[in-house]
């Protein structure tokens, strides 16, 4: 059979990577070609996405993937969500790319919360979030009233990596839905949400489903004959994809990285009331279809508290051996509420913390080891408050969970997301997204029918660990 050669671009909120995949015989092996950091800049408090290093580092990355496989046939870009750059009628940069961690959507969140809410949940299914394209466009049309005459077009962080490959411009539906400006009950932008926002609808066209050929790579020597694919853009959706799922059981997933995502596929929206107080995200699938998900704080917390402590782990067997003695510790009477929004972007994490603590009378925590499990405990309550609030608004019963992302090759996390939700949980220490953004590809050159086929291979191919609840 045909070795076919791929390259995911997946870029993170803290990392970014190009992913070589190479598909013989129904077989899947992936090769890093180029990993690189990846962080927001915060200039005069506003935050920005350094976009012109990340397009360097795709261009790099994609020739190294090149040097490993000269037949390199796809590419495709996911990338996380939300965040947006508004292009001129050439196709140049109005603005650099802010970051969603910026607090400039805050008395917007609150003025929604006031007024509109309810309304915008009917239309998008989207909950009121500070990180919303919807409210980082508004705050940027009341500074600036002339913006829709110098901006034509809005696109995702994805879909603008797409038309720097590939010239065309396309807004893809998995990130689409990200905005809050999508319907939810259709697969059009919401005319309502547009308006109610204020947002001119010329900034955004279709969305396309994923799975189409945007064209050959253009711009870099070498890749003429490489074709761009537009795989589902949000990195979420890609992980998802990637789930191997067994379809005897009904699953539940939780894609754990910088953010915790926990949710599961469905042919409709988990829509009303009672969905909008418990912040569910009506997601879509690079296919139209709907990914209901709650969005938790996730890692983001671990991360954002090893600087404060000098010995923070360094290395593969460091972070073993902290994971190791943060095991050792008692599990903790009390837990942290990661649904706290001072936990967002705090100048300091662990401070932030502390201070959530000391505000219940709780002592905090000595050691980094301490603070680890801590954290992993909490994010493994909260895991399992997303699994049972699934279950009451939809009456769904699910049997397991199944983890990928980095968070699936911490034990403590896993066995944590186990205790709490009385599920056993499945990881495939997989970096998921990558996987995803590759099948699809796979998927839309023709050599792989669909994702349950793409799924039933990689399950046949994969190492798992199963973490029983104690
Ligand atoms: C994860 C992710 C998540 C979004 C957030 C902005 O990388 O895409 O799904 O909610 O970033």
């Amino acid at each position: 059979m045909k070795t076919i050669h791929t390259a995911a671009i997946d870029l993170g909120a803290t990392s970014g990577r190009v992913i070589a995949g190479v598909y013989t015989d129904g077989k899947l092996d992936m090769q890093e070609a180029h990993r690189f950091p990846n962080q927001f800049h915060v200039i005069r408090e506003r935050c920005y996405w350094d976009v012109p290093g990340l397009h360097t580092h795709i261009r790099q990355g994609l020739l190294k993937a090149k040097e490993m496989a000269p037949g390199l046939a796809s590419c495709g870009v996911d990338t996380w969500a939300v965040d947006s750059v508004l292009l001129d009628g050439d196709g140049r940069l109005v603005f650099p790319a802010h970051a969603y961690r910026d607090e400039r959507t805050l008395p917007y969140v609150d003025a929604l919360a006031k007024g509109g809410v309810d309304k915008v949940y009917e239309w998008t299914g989207i909950p009121n979030q500070a990180i919303n394209t919807s409210l980082q466009l508004q705050e940027l049309l009341d500074l600036y009233p002339a913006l829709p005459e110098i901006a034509q077009r809005c696109l995702l962080l994805s879909d603008y990596f797409n038309f720097l490959l590939s010239g065309v411009q396309e807004n893809e539906i998995s990130n689409a839905s990200s905005t809050q400006l999508l319907e939810v009950n259709g697969t059009k932008y919401s005319r309502d949400a547009l308006n109610f926002f204020g947002i001119p609808s010329k900034w955004f066209h279709g969305p396309s489903l994923a799975g189409k050929l945007l064209g050959k790579v253009v711009g870099i020597e070498g890749l003429e004959e490489t074709d761009v694919v537009l795989v589902p853009g949000h990195d979420t959706a890609c992980a998802f994809d990637a789930m191997p799922t067994d379809p005897d059981h009904t699953d539940i997933y939780l894609s754990s990285g910088t953010w915790s995502l926990v949710g599961f596929e469905s042919d409709t929206p988990v829509a009303g009331p009672e969905a909008m107080v418990e912040s569910v995200s009506n997601e879509r699938i690079g296919d139209g279809r709907y990914r209901p998900i709650r969005n938790i704080m996730g890692l983001w917390l671990l991360e954002q508290t090893l600087p404060a402590f000098r010995e923070r782990p360094r290395s593969d067997e460091e972070w073993e051996e902290l994971i190791r003695a943060a095991e050792a510790e008692p599990a903790p009477g009390e837990l942290i509420d990661v649904t706290d929004s001072a936990l967002f972007n705090p100048a300091s994490m662990k401070g932030a913390i502390d201070a959530q603590l000391q505000k219940r009378s709780i002592k905090h925590p000595e050691s980094l080891s301490d603070y680890t499990r801590l954290i992993c405990e909490s994010l493994g309550a909260g895991h399992a408050t997303a699994v049972k609030t699934f279950e009451r608004l939809t009456g769904k019963k699910f049997d397991r969970m199944l983890i990928v992302g980095g968070g699936s090759k911490n034990r403590l996390l896993c066995q944590a997301t186990a205790n709490h939700s009385g599920i056993p949980v499945v990881s495939f220490s997989l970096e998921g997204t990558a996987v995803g953004n590759i099948a699809n590809q796979l998927i839309t050159l023709g050599a792989v029918k669909d994702l349950a086929a793409f799924r039933a291979r990689l399950l046949g191919q994969l190492q798992k660990t199963v973490y029983e609840p104690e």
